[in-house]
């Protein structure tokens, strides 16, 4: 299973870790990144030593390509971005804006720019400003999410620029996979179905959540402040959602009540307070796994799948 991807990012299998928020430590993505696909640290809104700290874990991991992801709301987000060029990272994801006041520095700092988007628009405009490649992320995904969903995204996306198109949102196993490659994508990147790799660090509630979880049981909040958010259902998200459709509290209100419910899901197992951020493929995810076990059942079934397609078509 090899793509233009493969090439580009130097990497085995067209595969991508989502760069989630508070998840994705050193230990999943040098996981992935030593399985063959791309590891990616998420920068999230943690401060540069901690970032640099998890650059140079992964490096202990594995010699193989990794990437850092920005999220550039992130308040620290000057900082990593000059982190990333002082560290040598080879690839760089963004998501949750625009990295056009980055691009030109990382460029020619020598890093390979993927920025997470989730409209034909802002994908034409970071393909101007030097992206080598797009992650169109359809609003099935987990997280900060955008209007469209995969699979009408995902095509758009690709008559719309000349770089390679990585899928991401709802994919979860090969079947997401073979059908990302249908649309015209040339990569695929999953979140939810890393979440609950062994190599995953987050509380084991979150990955017991994750396993026991259906296709209905994630729900937006945040769609008032202008950034959704995909999560799996608790009182917490149920509560800030009915806070949203009574419109009693201000912007701020609701920003300080969703503060700090990410790292309540991750590092507390907060069943009650925390936001779980999951994608709606969680109803497909069934187990724990290793990542190397998770790429290759990915890779089997896609295989499997894409060899018998000419079934569909005399
Ligand atoms: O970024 C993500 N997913 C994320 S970031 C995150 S941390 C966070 N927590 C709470 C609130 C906000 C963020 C959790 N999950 N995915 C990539 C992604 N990027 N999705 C959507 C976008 C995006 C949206 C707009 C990219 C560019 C963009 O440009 C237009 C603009 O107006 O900025």
């Amino acid at each position: 299973m090899k793509s233009k991807i493969c090439d580009l990012l130097g990497i085995e299998y067209p595969i991508l870790q989502g760069g989630m928020a508070w998840v994705a430590d050193a230990s999943l993505a040098g996981a992935v990144s030593k399985a063959g696909g791309l590891g990616l640290i998420a920068a999230a809104n943690a401060p540069v030593d901690v970032v640099r700290n998890e650059i140079r874990k992964v490096r202990e991991i594995t010699d193989k390509p990794f990437g850092v992801n920005i999220m550039l709301l992130s308040p620290f987000v000057d900082d990593i971005a000059q982190l990333v060029i002082d560290e040598k990272v080879e690839i760089v994801t963004t998501g949750a804006g625009l990295p056009s006041k980055y691009m030109k520095d990382w460029i020619n700092a020598g890093i390979k720019v993927v920025p997470v988007v989730p409209s034909t628009g802002v994908a034409k405009m970071v393909e101007r400003s030097g992206a080598c490649a797009v992650v169109a992320e359809g609003g099935e995904a987990g997280g900060h999410i955008g209007e469209l969903n995969t699979m009408a995204l995902v095509p758009q996306v690709c008559d719309a620029v000349d770089i390679p198109v990585i899928a991401a949102g709802g994919i979860a196993d090969g079947r997401g996979v073979a059908a990302a490659f249908m649309l015209g994508a040339s990569g695929v990147q999953l979140g939810t179905r890393f979440l609950v790799a062994k190599e995953c660090n987050i509380h084991q509630n979150y990955k017991d959540k994750v396993i026991a979880a259906k296709d209905i049981d994630t729900i937006t909040t945040g769609r008032t402040l202008g950034h959704p958010v995909r999560a799996l259902k608790t009182p917490f998200t149920r509560a800030f959602q009915k806070l949203e459709k009574e419109g009693t509290k201000t912007k701020e209100e609701l920003e300080e009540f969703g503060t700090g419910a990410l790292r309540r899901a991750v590092f507390v197992g907060d069943l009650k307070n925390g936001c779980f951020m999951a994608g709606q493929s969680c109803g497909l995810v069934k187990k724990e796994q290793t990542v190397e076990e998770i790429i290759q059942e990915l890779v089997a079934e896609t295989k499997e799948i894409l060899g018998g397609a000419t079934k569909w078509v005399e």
